[in-house]
């Protein structure tokens, strides 16, 4: 999604912002701009390609300045075009633009203030919610920069961070935060504005996270905060250590198959050295909380909604508590019935999914205080809104179709059920020893499995010609499944749906024809036989079945069954090992059609707007 670097230094700082954006780029975007202010003037770059296109033009155009705003979109409001590209100016009708301003988010009074400002005489250039904002700032300014954008921002509704400088104060950038990421990297003499401290690595460690309705006014040594009520406000600067290394591609073709290959260092990291389970893995007050609640609320979007669905099964059969997964963006919006002794549990790769913070907000607000988060971010909003966390330590994913963030969030939320377990007095020592073990022994176990990959590549390519794919699971494995379809489609373009397998004859098996492929995840578990019969089902109606079956399932293939085995069993914790044949199959059927793996159409990779 959209990403913000902004600038004032006594430098030229168009290397800084273009470097803040190429750590950026991994957000997903569709096109990108730079404005500095340049010998009295604004002057900008823009351009639907990548960031490297933009540096070229940068340099052939020698565009350079002390004082710059930059921006990678992912276009919510107008197409991806040049003239919808940020930065946006205002002021260029009276003959010379005199605000500049990138923004992340979404202006839901757009059209209101488009009207309202048209009637005073500003002449709109693109289709973006965005250009209201410029012009409104342009509108309201007289001599302070700063006060124009507070009056500004009561205005608006919606969410954003906004970055701005103004033609006539050239050694100031402000900026404003409510609902969308927005951080202040300080430095010697010289002061940045990102979406992400990440942008900022190499330029500054020293990171102040602002809180919704703060507004910034940065100059060379100075950063002033005041909150939405105007009054001066002090956030703590934090030294962020910033890792960059997982950038390198290596051996890989693109950094999904090296993600995928990475789970067994994901896993093991995430596990950290636990020796036993305590409460307090996930914060200090953790045994009270866990003690007090009666029941959990896992609220999430997307791959992380299919690890809260698969984490229901576990807390419910090991832990004994009755648990809702709700996804996000519907929960924050829905009449729902409050009960203060819930565990609220967010799921985020990235602690900045705008419907999931928001989520998390409606629940706080319905006054549930006991929240809890999965996430791979420490410094992420999602780590500070919640009470108790526990870290994945997956390290940078940059594809944008999340596997390893998912493997991770499962083995965090594995480890949720057993410490809930625990303080319940639902697991005795033994069996806490026993998954315990099975937990460490899971690196091991996702490297047997990965040994699959040219077997799974022979069924990729039969893949690639088909446009439609059905996923089947039972039990714990129908959200795998469900994660499996969204894999499939996500990065291949290939449609495709998952069902609980007992739920094929009514209404699915309609679409089952020798065309359809229809792949099934059969471990040995408790509905082995069952699922057996809905396979039967499907070869009766001429579908072919693609089946990742346990090694002790004796399954076997036969015409029109094609079976590939999982090395072993995996109890309680199979569905970590049936997430990775599929992240396979969808990873090389993508390849043999070849799309944009890493950057699939359309698609951003931290969702920070609605
Ligand atoms: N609404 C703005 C910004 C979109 C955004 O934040 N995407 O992540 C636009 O469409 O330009």
């Amino acid at each position: 999604m959209c990403g913000i670097v902004g600038a004032v230094a006594q430098r030229n700082v168009v290397p800084v912002l273009l470097e803040g954006l190429k750590r950026l780029e991994y957000r997903g975007y569709d096109s990108c701009g730079v404005a500095v202010h340049a010998d009295g003037d604004l002057q900008r770059a823009r351009s639907t390609h990548r960031v490297a296109e933009l540096e070229r033009e940068v340099q052939d155009t020698a565009l350079a300045g002390f004082t710059g705003i930059a921006h990678t979109r992912w276009a919510t409001h107008g197409a991806p075009a040049t003239h919808n590209a940020h930065p946006h100016f205002s002021g260029q009708s009276r003959g010379k633009a005199r605000i500049a301003l990138v923004h992340n988010g979404i202006i839901e009074n757009h059209d209101e203030l488009r009207e309202e400002l048209e009637a005073a005489g500003y002449v709109f250039e693109s289709q973006t919610d965005t250009e209201v904002i410029a012009h409104l700032i342009d509108h309201l300014y007289s001599a302070d920069l700063f006060e124009a954008v507070q009056a500004a921002v009561r205005r608006l509704e919606g969410a954003y961070a906004i970055a701005v400088f103004c033609q006539d104060e050239p050694h100031r950038v402000v900026g404003a935060r409510q609902g969308s990421p927005l951080v202040v990297g300080c430095g010697q003499n010289e002061n940045f504005l990102a979406s992400d401290a990440l942008a900022l690595a190499g330029t500054t460690d020293q990171i102040i996270y602002l809180e919704d309705g703060d507004v910034v006014d940065l100059q060379l040594s100075r950063v002033w905060i005041v909150d939405a009520q105007g009054n001066e406000v002090k956030r703590e600067v934090h030294t962020v250590q910033i890792h960059t290394g997982a950038a390198e591609l290596g051996p890989y073709r693109h950094y999904m198959q090296k993600e995928i290959f990475e789970q067994p260092r994901a896993v093991g990291d995430t596990l950290q050295d636990i020796q036993s389970i305590t409460p307090e893995l996930f914060g200090d007050g953790a045994y009270d909380v866990f003690k007090t609640i009666d029941r959990v609320l896992i609220l999430a979007c997307g791959t992380s909604y299919y690890a809260g669905m698969t984490a229901r099964y576990w807390i419910e059969s090991v832990a004994k508590i009755p648990v809702n997964v709700e996804i996000a963006s519907e929960y924050r919006y829905r009449d729902s019935v409050p009960d203060p002794r819930t565990l609220v549990v967010t799921i985020s790769q990235s602690g900045e999914t705008a419907d999931t913070l928001a989520a998390l907000k409606h629940a706080q607000s319905q006054g549930m205080e006991h929240t809890l988060t999965i996430c791979n971010v420490g410094t992420s909003a999602m780590v500070r809104e919640c009470k108790l966390s526990y870290l994945t330590r997956a390290g940078v994913e940059i594809g944008v179709a999340s596997t390893k963030a998912f493997t991770t969030q499962l083995t965090g939320l594995f480890l949720l059920t057993l410490a809930l377990a625990q303080v319940k007095g639902r697991i005795n020592e033994t069996q806490e020893h026993d998954y315990l073990k099975a937990l460490r022994h899971l690196p091991v176990a996702i490297t047997a499995v990965l040994a699959l990959e040219p077997q799974i590549m022979a069924w990729a390519d039969r893949f690639a010609s088909k446009e439609n794919a059905l996923f089947l699971g039972r039990g714990m494995h129908y959200p795998i499944a469900m994660e499996g379809a969204l894999k499939l489609k996500e990065i291949s373009y290939i449609h495709a749906e998952a069902y609980p397998a007992g739920e094929l004859k009514h209404g699915p098996l309609a679409l089952v024809t020798d065309q359809m492929p229809v792949v099934t995840i059969a471990p040995r578990d408790e509905l082995l036989e069952k699922l057996k019969s809905n396979m039967q089902e499907v070869r009766a109606r001429g579908g072919e079945l693609y089946v990742f079956a346990d090694a002790d399932t004796r399954i076997t293939a036969s015409p029109g069954m094609h079976v590939i085995r999982m090395p072993e069993n995996y109890g309680k914790l199979s569905p970590i090992l049936h997430t990775i044949p599929l992240q396979l199959l969808a990873y090389h059927a993508a390849c043999a059609r070849g799309t944009d793996v890493d950057k699939p159409r359309n698609l951003a990779k931290s969702v920070t707007v609605e």
